[in-house]
């Protein structure tokens, strides 16, 4: 906002030829630029925000999408605060294919500024890309095993997320997000996306009506969720909250997933099937826009101003086990 009107003013001057020394638009504009930053934001907060997207749940949550936010006052509230946001990252099988550019754009546009830990699981620890960071941010190598099929490897996210937690996340870090490796961070991807529970809502569907909603629909399992029920479908790809908020997620999709594969049953989407249940029931109190993880295969819809991270286009068969 701050940065429009200074851009306007500044036009105005140009167009007028004024010089700076006396005009009284150059009164304004030093004015304004003198303002201390509470001020500007009480200006931003009386400009009409988007009218074009849905910017609060029902429950009241924010939806976090361009021009709903001051960048730079959410950076002055959080900065401050010296906060270590640990990130979960799953590179196992072809997948660790995608780290490099995962990681080297992480660093360009994933809370910058902030102390990151990069939790990278994998099969093959040698081929992490050895990277220098930020100061304040680190790579922790987890060596799992590499399941053979992908929706055995989803699945085993939420187990794996669960005991890192309970390892060392709960004493390193306040916040956490687990996000997919193949994608890669375009634009700011920061602070504006913390809060207790955090989900994102899918960039397939979130045009769609609730029947539209790829939930599981099988009564039997644990994932069910009824037609006519449901808020949004939110994507397995991003997630995450408070380091507490994302263990009491992680620990019960592991639980629910367990007990459906005691079952017998593997629920449409696997772990995200298990995520949307989890989420119909505890509201996440912050959810994302698509902008935070996009897919390119939609381009750009005008409602879609910034894209910050998106999947990496691929090829199902050349990177996925079982294709
Ligand atoms: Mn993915």
């Amino acid at each position: 906002m701050c940065y429009i009107i200074k851009t306007f003013i500044n036009h105005l001057l140009i167009l007028t030829a004024l010089p700076l020394s006396c005009s009284p638009l150059a009164l304004l504009w030093l004015c304004l630029s003198q303002l201390p930053m509470s001020y500007m934001s009480c200006i931003f907060q009386l400009s009409p925000r988007r009218t074009d997207v849905l910017t609060v749940t029902p429950w009241l949550a924010p939806v976090v999408w361009e021009g709903t936010f001051d960048p730079m006052l959410i950076d002055a509230i959080y900065k401050p605060m010296n906060l270590t946001v640990a990130a979960t990252v799953f590179a196992v099988g072809k997948y660790i294919m995608f780290l490099q550019g995962f990681l080297e754009s992480a660093e360009r546009h994933f809370l910058v500024g902030f102390r990151v830990h990069y939790h990278i699981f994998t099969d093959e620890p040698e081929k992490v890309p050895p990277l220098t960071l930020a100061a304040g941010r680190q790579i922790i190598v987890h060596k799992v095993h590499k399941l053979n099929r992908w929706q055995d490897i989803s699945a085993s996210r939420m187990q794996l997320i669960q005991k890192v937690i309970e390892d060392r996340v709960h004493r390193e870090a306040i916040y956490m997000f687990c996000l997919d490796v193949d994608a890669k961070f375009y634009s700011r991807w920061g602070a504006e996306a913390l809060e207790l529970l955090v989900a994102q809502m899918h960039s397939w569907f979130y045009r769609e009506q609730r029947h539209g909603f790829t939930y599981e629909r099988n009564p039997a399992s644990k994932a069910y969720i009824p037609n006519g029920e449901g808020d949004f479908y939110y994507a397995g790809a991003l997630f995450g909250g408070s380091v507490g908020e994302v263990y009491k997620l992680a620990k019960m999709c592991h639980s629910h997933l367990e007990i459906d594969r005691a079952n017998g049953i593997e629920a449409l989407w696997q772990e995200e099937s298990h995520l949307n249940w989890y989420l119909l029931h505890n509201k996440p109190s912050k959810v994302l826009s698509p902008e935070y993880m996009w897919d390119n295969k939609k381009g750009q819809p005008g409602e879609i101003k910034v894209i910050r991270f998106s999947q990496v286009p691929k090829n199902y068969k050349e990177v996925r086990e079982n294709a």
